[in-house]
């Protein structure tokens, strides 16, 4: 008795301590949220407005823009669910009209605390703002999202957020750098290499694509949203959502280019999206950056 009393003290001491964790979280990622030229003062409101959202539900707030994500039932590990996201301007009214970047109204991407579960999804726009979408958390725990949209004829905005999903929480495992930037994905060798490593310099990050087996280069890939790929850079606690431009859009390969400035010194996880034969291979690799 005396033990189970014991673990259950411990148990809601971590739970809380996890709580003020990613409370701690939802206001730091305000100050990095809103991609658009943020100026000091603006920050400071983001602050409050990821805290108050973060209170409510699952909410992140930019200068401008907000995004909620909500569902109709409890979300819980290993059971699809149906998403909402809510887009609204400063003033709380549903943006209406968005425009379409690279080939989708809305990116939504998810993760979990390890970085080790990576999502690249595209809600449905149903009206007033609402996007939908379907999708299935494997493991309880904590995850992010960031939803990435451009109002119409504004800039280009990332909000993010943290969500708690109910279930049994997998094992979690620290984000270290990969010895070797060769991976086999799908009967393909993709060898990623880096012009440098320094954080606050343009770095290119160069894939190249072989068949497995032949070490053949493939020069026949399919354009992926709209480019020879797509890649998402996160920093490894998540923070920093780093946008990726392809250098050369319409290459077909072996070689894809994507150009990306990292903020700071760190450990970064890279998701590098390619298209061949109809099948999306994702390839992530963990670098650190100087
Ligand atoms: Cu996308």
């Amino acid at each position: 008795m005396w033990n189970k009393k014991g673990t259950l003290l411990i148990l809601t001491g971590l739970l809380a301590l996890g709580l003020l964790t990613s409370c701690d979280n939802a206001k730091q990622v305000q100050d990095t949220g809103g991609q658009g030229g943020n100026s000091n003062q603006e920050n400071a409101n983001q602050e409050e407005n990821g805290h108050s959202g973060h209170e409510g539900g699952h909410e992140a707030a930019s200068n401008n823009y907000k995004a909620a994500v909500t569902s109709n039932e409890p979300v819980s590990a290993g059971t699809e669910t149906e998403l909402s996201i809510q887009i609204t301007d400063s003033n709380g009214a549903p943006v209406q009209e968005f425009d379409v970047n690279h080939e989708k109204l809305l990116h939504l991407i998810i993760v979990n605390r390890d970085l080790s579960f990576f999502h690249h999804i595209h809600p449905d726009y149903m009206e007033n703002g609402k996007f939908t979408v379907k999708t299935t958390f494997p493991a309880g725990g904590e995850y992010k999202w960031f939803a990435d949209f451009v109002p119409k004829g504004a800039e280009g905005t990332t909000l993010s957020e943290w969500l708690r999903i109910e279930g049994e929480e997998g094992e979690a495992s620290a984000v270290q750098p990969d010895t070797s930037l060769i991976q086999q994905v799908n009967g393909k060798e993709i060898e990623l290499s880096l012009s440098n490593t320094l954080s606050n310099e343009e770095v290119v990050l160069s894939y190249h694509i072989r068949d497995a087996q032949t070490k053949q280069g493939i020069s026949d890939l399919e354009p992926y949203l709209g480019a020879v790929g797509h890649v998402v850079i996160l920093s490894a606690d998540a923070q920093q959502y780093i946008h990726v431009h392809p250098l050369e859009e319409q290459s077909t390969g072996p070689k894809a280019e994507f150009v990306a400035t990292f903020p700071h010194s760190g450990i970064y996880k890279i998701w590098g999206q390619f298209q061949h034969q109809g099948e999306v291979m994702t390839v992530p690799f963990v670098v650190e950056i100087q």
